[in-house]
């Protein structure tokens, strides 16, 4: 329980393009679900898509998930940190490969910027593999502070691949 009892909704973005992409996006999901002070709202589907970057690496597993939590942000992305390094994360380069991504898009309606966390995500807007499995599990209204609506972004990213799995 968080000292003044206040659970904000947020939104977190997973991706993986290595060692069993599906694996590491399913048990990242079980993991945040067992961490104390967060409860899981709802998980997107997972989706397929071509790597925004550098072409020359493996497709990603994305999803969205929702959750409820009562951990500040740095406490929470400190916790999201624990659980990248618990699955190895190997990042090869910046916007390459990597076993294991978790970001937090959404904390309620806040800003954030600091040294470590920018929240909203600062490219969430432009990604297809977040805005796609967000739209599924979001309500119509949401509003990403200090951008567009979710609808009005997706139109667009529709020229980036993407599939839904499953
Ligand atoms: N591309 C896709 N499709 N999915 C990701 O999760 C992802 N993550 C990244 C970069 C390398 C920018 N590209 C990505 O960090």
């Amino acid at each position: 329980m968080s000292v003044d009892g206040l659970w904000v909704e947020c939104y977190l973005g997973l991706g993986s393009n290595l060692d069993d992409p599906i694996q590491q996006v399913i048990s990242a999901s079980e993991e945040i679900a067992n961490l104390e002070g967060v409860e899981i709202v709802k998980c997107s589907p997972l989706y397929s898509s071509q790597p925004v970057g550098p072409q020359d690496q493996p497709d990603f597993v994305n999803a969205v998930l929702h959750i409820k939590t009562c951990l500040p942000p740095l406490d929470l992305l400190k916790q999201l940190q624990a659980i990248e390094n618990q699955h190895a994360r190997v990042r090869l380069q910046r916007w390459g490969a990597r076993t294991l991504d978790l970001d937090i898009l959404l904390y309620g309606n806040q800003i954030i910027n600091l040294p470590d966390l920018i929240v909203p995500h600062p490219e969430m807007a432009n990604r297809a593999f977040v805005l796609y499995p967000l739209a599924d599990i979001a309500s119509n209204d949401l509003v990403i502070p200090g951008k567009s609506s979710l609808n009005h972004l997706i139109e667009g990213c529709v020229d980036q691949k993407i599939r839904r799995l499953g």
